[in-house]
C-alpha cells in the first residue's frame, strides 16, 4: 500500500473525574491522533499515548509531534509499505521516541486491515471474541471514597480492581479493601514509588491475595526488581521499564518481573508488543493490556491486541464512559459484565464519531506525497 496522506490532529479532551497517580493529578487530556490515507482511499488511525507532560515517560506530547512530523512521515509518505511488520523496521535507524513511532505504526495497522478486509484483531492473529477487562483506580485520600468508587466498579461486573498506590498510602489502604472485597481480584500499582529499601514495608502486601504488584520501583530498573521478587510472595509486574521485547528478555532471564503488562505505545508499536507476547507466551509469563486513559481510538487498538491468546489477565481497557462522556469513535467501547464484545467491522472496528472529533480538535496538520 501507499501512503498518500498524513494528517495529524491535537485533541483535547476532559476527563469526567480527575485521576491521581503517585505522580499527581491530572484532569485535561491533550494528546495526538494521526489518520494515514493509501491510494485507494482507505484511511487508518493511530493514537499517540504520551501526556502533556513526562512524568510518566520521557516522552511528551510536543516531542511525538517533533518526532512524527519531522523523521517519521517523511520515512513513510509516499512511499509502499508491504506489511505493517516493516514500519518498525523502517523506524530502527531512531532511537526509542517509541509513543512516536507507535502512533504512526498503528494508524498504518488499522490501514493495512482495512485494505485487506479484516479486523485489526485478526490482522494481528488474535482468535478471542470478547476480551476479559479490569479497572485502573486512581488515588482517593479519602479510604471510604475509594471503597465507595471500588464497590460501584465491582458492582458494574468489572474482573479486576486495580488501585493506585503511594508511600503512606499502601497498606492500610489495601488491608482496608481487601476486608471490604474477600473475593474480588485485586492488584495495586505504585507507579515507581518505592525503593528496595521498602522491602518490608512491601512485605506486608503478601497475604493480601493480590493477583500483583505494579512497577514498586523505579521505572528504569530491572535489578532491584530482581531483588525485591526474591522477597516477595506477590508476583512483580512491570510496567514503566519495558520498552521493548529485549528489555522483557533481560527482565525475565533476571527474574525481575512474573507477569508483564504490555502498552502499545511504551513498547512502540503493535509490532513490538506481538512479539513481547510470543516471547511471554513460550516463557510461561502471563500478560496484560495497559491502559493510558486512552480516547476511543488508542482503546480500540488495546482491545485488538488483547485477542491475542497469552493475555490471560484482565486489562486496564475500561469502556469508554469511564473517562469520557463522549468519545470520539461511534459506537463506544461498552464493557457488559466485565467483558467487551470485539468488534467485528474492518480494522479498529469502530466508526468515527465526527462531530466530537471535530469539538476536541484543537490543531490539524496535514502532509500529502
Ligand atoms: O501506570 O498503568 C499505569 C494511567 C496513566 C498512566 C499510567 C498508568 C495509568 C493507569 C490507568 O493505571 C489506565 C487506564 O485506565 O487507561
Ligand atoms: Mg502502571
Amino acid at each position: 500500500m501507499k501512503i498518500t496522506e498524513i494528517r495529524i490532529r491535537k485533541m483535547k479532551m476532559m476527563m469526567k473525574h480527575p485521576f491521581t497517580t503517585s505522580f499527581g493529578t491530572f484532569q485535561e487530556k491533550d494528546f495526538l491522533l494521526l489518520e494515514a490515507k493509501d491510494e485507494l482511499g482507505n484511511s487508518g488511525w493511530g493514537e499517540s499515548v504520551a501526556f502533556h507532560s513526562p512524568w510518566y515517560s520521557e516522552e511528551t506530547l510536543e516531542t511525538n509531534l517533533h518526532i512524527i512530523k519531522d523523521f517519521l512521515v517523511p520515512i513513510v509518505l509516499g512511499n509502499e509499505i508491504s506489511h505493517p511488520d516493516r514500519v518498525s523496521e523502517l523506524f530502527g535507524h531512531l532511537r526509542k521516541n517509541n509513543m512516536a513511532k507507535s502512533t504512526l505504526e498503528g494508524a498504518i495497522w488499522d490501514l493495512y486491515a482495512k485494505r485487506n478486509k479484516m479486523t485489526l484483531a485478526e490482522a494481528l492473529g488474535g482468535t478471542r471474541k470478547k476480551i476479559e477487562v479490569g479497572i485502573s483506580i486512581g488515588i482517593h485520600e479519602n479510604v471510604e471514597e475509594l471503597i465507595q468508587t471500588v464497590a460501584g466498579f465491582v458492582e458494574e461486573g468489572y474482573k479486576r480492581i486495580k488501585v493506585k498506590i503511594k508511600p503512606g498510602y499502601d497498606v492500610d489502604v489495601m488491608q482496608k479493601l481487601r476486608a471490604a472485597f474477600p473475593d474480588v481480584p485485586m492488584m495495586a500499582d505504585a507507579n515507581s514509588a518505592y525503593r528496595l529499601e521498602d522491602t518490608d514495608l512491601l512485605k506486608q502486601l503478601d497475604g493480601l491475595n493480590l493477583t500483583m504488584i505494579e512497577q514498586p520501583l523505579a521505572s528504569d530498573d530491572i535489578i532491584d526488581h530482581a531483588a525485591l521478587q526474591v522477597n516477595l510472595q506477590t508476583p512483580i509486574c512491570l510496567d514503566e521499564s519495558i520498552h521493548s521485547l529485549e528489555d522483557t528478555r533481560k527482565a525475565v532471564e533476571l527474574g525481575s518481573t512474573k507477569i508483564i503488562n504490555i502498552k502499545i505505545g511504551r513498547v512502540g508499536g503493535l509490532t513490538e508488543a506481538k512479539k513481547i507476547h510470543d516471547y511471554c507466551a513460550e516463557k510461561g509469563i502471563p500478560v496484560w493490556c495497559g491502559g493510558m486513559l486512552e480516547s476511543g481510538i488508542g482503546r480500540a487498538h488495546n482491545i485488538a491486541l488483547t485477542t491475542l491468546p497469552n493475555f490471560t489477565l484482565p486489562g486496564d481497557t475500561a469502556g469508554s464512559s469511564r473517562y469520557w462522556e463522549e468519545d470520539v469513535i461511534s459506537p463506544e467501547v461498552t464493557v457488559e459484565e466485565g467483558y467487551i464484545t470485539v468488534p467485528d467491522a474492518y480494522g479498529i472496528g469502530y466508526a468515527i464519531n465526527e462531530q466530537a472529533m471535530d469539538r476536541f480538535t484543537v490543531e490539524e496538520l496535514v502532509f500529502q506525497a
